[in-house]
């Protein structure tokens, strides 16, 4: 395989999803991961057929240690050239404060923003580090920049992915691996939507009077990372909408 391989979590919505179709109408192939099954395959029908790339999909849950590592290690030899690790999957789950927050919701925030994240790189740093070479991308938030209110565990994880990050760069950096953290403001996509639970009209209410980031604005900051020179590696991005300058500030028509 002469193109580049990219490995995506959660690429079934949103930016993830948005970021493999842009990789594969830029010549790289691409290892995409996520629960959905279904999803996993139509897309992969889709990029095959339109871009005549190769595409390898992994169906689990980041949550459970022992299928993201049965997973991940069943990439066959031929697909762990990895050059790109982009740790993409994550969700908020709810939005109230400390003292009735849902534990449940805490734990599936922490288990796939921090611990899936932890997981995967786990096991695809070492492949990197073998070929001297390679380059991951943590997405982070504007929430790992501000916490605010009734996001404390969504803004801590998110934090922590920064944290981490900045670890990671440090101890690649030997090792020829870039490491790059975007922090998005607000991005249109399933986000609000998994936030409340499914409830469409309070997630619709999140973009009101402004207009959001999109997928493929993300998507378009990751692809211009990727191509920098060898030499270049872009350390920590916050994008947000015109319309918005902090976690909290909008300007909302
Ligand atoms: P979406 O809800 O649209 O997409 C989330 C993706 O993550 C889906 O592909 C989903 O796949 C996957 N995912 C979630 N939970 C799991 C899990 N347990 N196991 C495997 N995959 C999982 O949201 P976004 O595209 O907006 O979010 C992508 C990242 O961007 C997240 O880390 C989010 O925190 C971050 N972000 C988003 C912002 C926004 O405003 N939208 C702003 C800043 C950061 P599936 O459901 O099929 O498993
Ligand atoms: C998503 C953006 O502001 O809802 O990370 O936390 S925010």
């Amino acid at each position: 395989m002469n193109r580049k391989i990219a490995l995506i979590t959660g690429a079934t919505a949103g930016i993830g999803y948005e970021t493999a179709l842009l990789l594969a109408q830029n010549n790289f192939n691409l290892i995409l991961t996520g629960r959905r099954k279904e999803r996993l395959e139509s897309f992969k029908e889709k990029l095959e057929s339109s871009f005549s790339c190769q595409v390898l999909i992994l169906c689990f849950d980041i949550r459970i240690k022992t299928d993201t590592e049965t997973a991940l290690n069943s990439i066959p030899d031929k697909w762990r050239k990895i050059d790109i690790l982009i740790n993409n999957a994550g969700l908020a789950a709810g939005l109230a404060p400390i003292n009735s927050a849902d534990v449940d919701d805490w734990e599936a925030m922490i288990d796939t923003n921090i611990k899936g994240l932890l997981y995967t790189t786990r096991i695809i740093s070492p492949w990197m580090i073998e070929r001297q070479g390679g380059h991951i991308i943590n997405i982070s938030s504007i929430a790992g920049k501000e916490s605010y209110p009734n996001g404390s565990v969504y803004c801590g994880t998110k934090s922590a992915v920064s944290a981490i990050s900045k670890s990671m760069r440090i101890e690649l950096m030997p090792f020829g691996i870039k490491v790059t953290t975007i922090a998005p403001g607000a991005v249109d996509t399933e986000f609000s939507l998994v936030r409340f639970h499914g409830d469409q009209e309070r997630a619709s209410q999140v973009y009101n009077g402004f207009t959001p980031l999109s997928g493929k604005d993300i998507a378009e900051t990751i692809l211009f990372v990727v191509t920098r020179p060898t030499h270049v590696n872009i350390d920590d991005l916050l994008i947000m909408p015109t319309n918005q300058a902090s976690a909290r500030d909008f300007n909302r028509k």
